[in-house]
């Protein structure tokens, strides 16, 4: 299969050169790898995604899915996953949609382990709304609506996956599309509940991330145990995402472990539920609307 048979007719809004058309082209690439394969049926695949520059990759990837609400793609990925746990889910999020919004469902998805992959895209502002901080921008960065400097630390998003329970635990740089690509493939593959920290540089907003990332990002190799938990953390602990020092950036997989599922151990889920095909009265139901 070619990944441009994702091809979409919308008109791209991203601006030129935004690292967000790495990932749309390493998303097009895993998945036509996976179907050519015979590892994932594209009628079964189903896409989610948040609001923000990152959310526009729903109607760049032709698939279908769900663009749902600021911060709510994981209960949407949720959904989806229970409504018809023969589906591939993976969801789009931004590090605003996901840290500040959403991080309440980030925290549970990460402990109840669905068989879903979440990718997010860390530029460290909120892009869309013209470069606001948010809970991943580094302590100092000054904006708009931070004309003193941002006051707290960045949340370290590789460190709170791994401590909360996620059973994949990978970081992506959006620059490395064929790294990336093959991160996205391992993800989408996991049993259970997959997480990639993208780090995808806005080159509007936090173009200062630009130099230090293609400096400092290195890829993990043999020498990394991933079924050790320790170790991932402290590669984890490597970088802060802060920019003060000339720390390392470890990108590629942190961690995989294998736990039942969420939907594993749901007994009403044993029996194939959603493919029964129920006799539905729309008159009947729908009478005292009309
Ligand atoms: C509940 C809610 N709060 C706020 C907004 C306004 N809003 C739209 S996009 C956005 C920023 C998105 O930032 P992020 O999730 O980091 O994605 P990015 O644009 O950086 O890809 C915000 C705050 C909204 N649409 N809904
Ligand atoms: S504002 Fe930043 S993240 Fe959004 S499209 Fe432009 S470069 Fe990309």
């Amino acid at each position: 299969m070619n990944p441009e048979e994702f091809f979409s007719k919308e008109t791209n809004t991203w601006c030129p050169g935004c690292p967000n058309f790495g990932i749309l082209a390493s998303v097009k690439g895993a998945l036509a790898e996976l179907a050519t394969e015979g590892s994932i049926s594209v009628k079964d695949t189903a896409l989610a995604a948040g609001i923000g520059c990152h959310g526009k990759i729903f109607d760049y990837v032709n698939l279908n899915g769900f663009n749902g609400l600021h911060g709510r793609v994981l209960p949407v990925c949720l959904g989806m996953k229970l409504g018809n746990p023969n589906l591939t889910v993976v969801g789009f999020g931004g590090d605003g949609d996901t840290f500040d919004e959403g991080v309440s469902h980030f925290v549970h998805a990460c402990r109840y382990n669905a068989n879903m992959t979440m990718m997010v895209h860390v530029n460290q502002v909120f892009a869309l709304t013209t470069g606001q901080a948010n809970a991943i921008t580094e302590k100092g960065f000054v904006d708009g609506s931070t004309p003193l400097g941002q006051g707290e630390k960045p949340i370290n998003s590789v460190l709170l996956a791994l401590e909360l329970g996620a059973t994949f635990v990978a970081r992506g740089y959006a620059l490395q599309g064929p790294h990336l690509k093959e991160i996205m493939k391992r993800a989408i593959l996991h049993k259970g509940f997959s997480y990639i920290d993208i780090l995808q540089p806005c080159i509007v907003y936090h173009k200062h991330s630009v130099p230090y990332l293609n400096k400092n990002t290195y890829k993990l190799d043999e020498a990394h145990n991933i079924s050790d938990f320790n170790q991932a953390i402290e590669k984890a602990r490597e970088w802060d995402y802060s920019y003060e020092k000339d720390a390392k950036v470890p990108i590629g997989v942190f961690y995989e472990t294998e736990r039942p599922t969420f939907e594993s151990q749901w007994p009403q889920l044993k029996t194939p539920w959603h493919a029964i095909d129920r006799k539905i009265n729309w008159d009947n139901i729908t009478r005292e609307f009309k």
